[in-house]
């Protein structure tokens, strides 16, 4: 059965590529998404994509996905650090949630070291750039059944 996949992201990053490569890479966000809609393109998994500079918009495509998705890949910019209600809404959905970053937040300022998300999230996946989606692509795929499991892959 079709699995759906919401691949969420959160303030300035529509900015991808444009400003500030050397933490965040050159990729622009375009390109992240089509790479990961490749990447799953061999599975039978429906891949939304949506960007917001706006908590309360991401709040609400959080409770859509309820209607529709089966996971979510998330990087919620700055409101990681600061959103108690984007913390609310992944609880209330009741979906495996992945928390990603491009950057490597425990290595920066100390501000960005505290996640409200993480705690609440299936896990959490930083410091690979655009890899980082493919990664939390990988570990649906993987609790879903949909990739081998590590005894399998050796034989
Ligand atoms: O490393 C990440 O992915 C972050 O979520 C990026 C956020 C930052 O506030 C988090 O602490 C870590 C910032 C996104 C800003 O994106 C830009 C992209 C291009 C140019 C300027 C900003």
């Amino acid at each position: 059965m079709t699995k759906g996949i919401l691949l969420l992201h959160g303030p300035n990053l529509n900015l991808l590529g444009t400003r500030q490569p050397e933490v965040y890479g050159s990729t622009r966000l375009a390109d992240i998404d089509a790479a990961v809609k490749r990447h799953v393109s061999p599975f039978d998994i429906e891949l939304r994509a949506a960007q917001s500079n706006h908590e309360g918009a991401l709040v609400d495509s959080l409770h859509e996905a309820r209607n529709w998705a089966d996971g979510v890949v998330f990087n919620p910019g700055a409101y990681t650090h600061t959103s108690l209600a984007l913390r609310d809404a992944i609880v209330a959905i009741e979906l495996p949630v992945i928390e990603v970053h491009l950057s490597n937040v425990h290595g920066r300022e100390a501000f960005r070291h505290q996640s409200l998300l993480a705690g609440v999230c299936l896990g959490q996946i930083a410091g690979f750039g655009w890899q980082g989606y493919i990664l939390a692509v990988d570990a649906l795929l993987r609790r879903w059944g949909m990739l081998d499991e590590p005894a399998a892959a050796a034989t």
